[in-house]
């Protein structure tokens, strides 16, 4: 794509998002942009985060994928509302698409979106949604060399969960070989190891999740 048009693209998604992101402040909402790669657990984190919560605060998602409405399905299934944007080839979400699913939502008394991003550890991360927050998935299986290989979506994000450490013994993946790799990107950033199979390490999750949530109240 020429560089020009490349450029007007990325400013007008940058103008939509400092539009939502004024709007969700407004509202008080904490919206979580969730990336990472197909299959690392994006939907199980989210579900898993509702379970943890509980009824102590109101959640909404945004599902996005390249086509099918599987994940809505899977999260209405457990009584939270969501809705599926469906890109139709398109490897990431856009700021324009979250202003429109955002009008299916009530916003008043929502507390908490998480908008689950299209699986993929690349172009996600050059579109800003209006986010309080990017939270950067990686599961075990992917290998802890993945911040050398897609360095952007890394040095962009507050929280990294590594998700699937029930699976750490199958492998060669090393927390402290992952974290070497990702403080030079981006020291301050949280690194978060968790199951969301067996729920070991959420606490610290949810007390990072908690905190922010209160303070947006
Ligand atoms: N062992 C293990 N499996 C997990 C864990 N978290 C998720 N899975 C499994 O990983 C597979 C993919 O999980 P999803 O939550 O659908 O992943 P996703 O990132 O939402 O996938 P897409 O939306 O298709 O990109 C499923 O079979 C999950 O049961 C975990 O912590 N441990
Ligand atoms: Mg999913």
């Amino acid at each position: 794509m020429d560089v020009k048009v490349l450029q007007d693209i990325l400013a007008a998604n940058e103008n939509l998002a400092r539009e939502n992101a004024k709007l969700f402040k407004d509202k008080g909402i904490f919206v979580i942009n969730l990336m990472a790669s197909p299959g690392s657990g994006k939907t199980s984190f989210i579900l898993k985060t509702a379970e943890r919560l509980g009824n102590k605060y109101n959640m909404a998602v945004i599902e996005g994928d390249i086509a099918s409405k599987i994940d809505s399905e899977k999260i209405k299934a457990h009584g939270i509302q969501s809705i599926q944007i469906n890109t139709g080839g398109a490897c990431h979400l856009e700021a324009n698409m979250i202003k429109k699913a955002i009008n299916h939502f009530d916003l008043e008394g929502i507390n908490l979106l998480m908008i689950e991003n299209v699986g993929n550890l690349v172009c996600p991360s050059d579109f800003n949604l209006g986010e309080s927050a990017r939270v950067v998935i990686l599961s075990v299986p992917e290998g802890d060399d993945k911040p050398y290989k897609y360095p952007s979506i890394f040095r962009d994000c507050s929280v990294l969960i590594v998700n699937k450490v029930d699976m750490i013994g199958l492998s060669d993946f090393s927390i402290d070989r992952l974290k070497v790799a990702v403080y030079k990107l981006n020291p301050d950033v949280n690194i978060i190891p968790l199951s969301c199979r067996t729920g070991e390490g959420f606490d610290v999750w949810i007390a990072w999740l908690e905190e922010n949530l209160e303070y947006c109240r």
